[in-house]
């Protein structure tokens, strides 16, 4: 099988200038679907439009009654939990925004080969589940202990090496208590859909979506760093291939347009009728809370400060903003800017690295209004 694939060795691929998407990408594109941005308009997205990714196979659960979780390592008791021992424990309710860690990889220069998302790897549902910091605490972590690991029950090979998906996080992240991290059974009050992670999946509040491992069937603490090819070979920003790189963690502010008036089918050209037009979105951050949000109605020339909603105690979700416009006869570019209470901003010009992770360039969305002469 070796001479298909590539080997660790080789960095992932960046297309060549001009390049259009090949069938490699086409194919991970129609596996792994985005946010249509219009159900932005709802405060949970409805099950089923929520994005989804994917590395390898869904891994079907026939029986999950049969399912366990183990807890092991550096511990004192080794844990090996069924789902409905989980559910006898204190459950948490929280309501997060996932963002993939390659949201906007498509749009970069040159286009890393990949998962190719332009804006719309998000999504926000409420996920129920049981705190890790308690699971650790029932099973006793060592003194000693660094990282936590995750893994999944999902099996593939990337860049050579076959592997489970696992990830870690550090022992304070993993223990923490705000936010807390979910081992989760419920999505929007609801058992885990498949392709989310049934029977149990990893809810890490304001990181990035390589965290939030599906389909967790082992948590292991070790006295070292890990290692393994998801934490140290990728999702690493890196802006040559020979770089350690630093890790991706936590997620980058971000704002969104709500797509205003209607679409062009091929184009996705927004086209809208000349008078006053009520712009929403969303805006988010996992660094800070979101401060402010501004918006361009002319391709970033001048910037105005949009309405901001209260996160009505959701700190972990994307939060509602609103401008109104006027918008007259002609073409437009539309761009919305979000800053957080860390004074993380969303940059005008494309953060590049290697592997197109934490890209939060402005959002630029084409927009038509034409004469009213010629609107319905
Ligand atoms: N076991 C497992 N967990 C995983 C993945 C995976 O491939 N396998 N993909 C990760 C990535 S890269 C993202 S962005 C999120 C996506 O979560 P969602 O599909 O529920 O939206 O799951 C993460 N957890
Ligand atoms: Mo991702």
């Amino acid at each position: 099988m070796g001479r298909r694939l590539t080997d660790v060795s080789t960095p992932a691929r960046l297309a060549a200038t001009g390049e259009g998407l090949g069938q490699d990408e086409l194919a991970l594109a129609a596996r792994n679907h985005g946010l249509p941005l219009e159900a932005m308009r709802y405060d949970v997205t409805p099950p089923g439009l929520h994005y989804v990714l994917t590395h390898y196979d869904i891994p079907l659960v026939p029986d999950e009654a049969a399912w366990r979780l183990t807890v092991s390592g550096r511990v004192r008791r080794v844990l090996s939990l069924s789902t409905a021992e989980l559910r006898t424990r204190p459950a948490v309710t929280t309501r997060v925004t996932l963002e993939c860690a390659g949201n906007g990889r498509a749009l970069l220069s040159p286009r890393p080969v990949s998962q190719p998302w332009l804006v719309e790897a998000v999504g926000t549902a409420e996920w129920t589940g049981v705190p890790l910091r308690l699971l650790l605490a029932e099973a006793g972590v060592a003194s000693d202990a660094v990282d936590v690991v995750f893994t999944g029950a999902d099996h593939g090979v990337e860049r050579g090496v076959e592997q489970d998906y696992e990830r870690s996080l550090p022992i304070d992240i993993a223990t923490c208590e705000e936010p807390e991290v979910l081992v989760a059974y419920a999505m929007d009050g609801a058992p885990l859909p498949p392709q989310h992670g049934r029977p149990l999946r990893l809810v890490v509040p304001g990181w990035y979506g390589m965290a939030q491992v599906k389909w967790l069937r082992g948590i292991t603490v070790i006295d070292t760093p890990f290692t393994g090819f998801q934490q140290a070979v990728t999702y690493r920003i890196r802006r040559k291939p020979e770089e350690t790189g630093e890790p991706v963690t936590r997620i980058a502010p971000r704002a969104l347009v709500i797509p205003p008036g209607f679409p062009d089918f091929m184009s996705r050209t927004r086209v809208v009728a000349p008078g006053p037009v009520l712009l929403e979105g969303r805006a988010w951050s996992g660094c800070a809370p979101v401060t402010s949000v501004r918006v361009s109605t002319d391709g970033g020339a001048t910037w105005q400060p949009a309405e901001l909603e209260p996160d009505r105690g959701h700190r972990w979700a994307w939060r509602r903003w609103s401008f109104l416009w006027s918008a007259v006869p002609g073409d437009h570019v539309l761009s919305v800017r979000a800053t957080d209470g860390a004074a993380n901003t969303q940059p005008l010009e494309q953060p590049w690295n290697q592997g197109g992770f934490a890209n939060n360039v402005v959002q630029r969305v084409p927009v038509f209004c034409p004469d009213t002469a010629h609107t319905g």
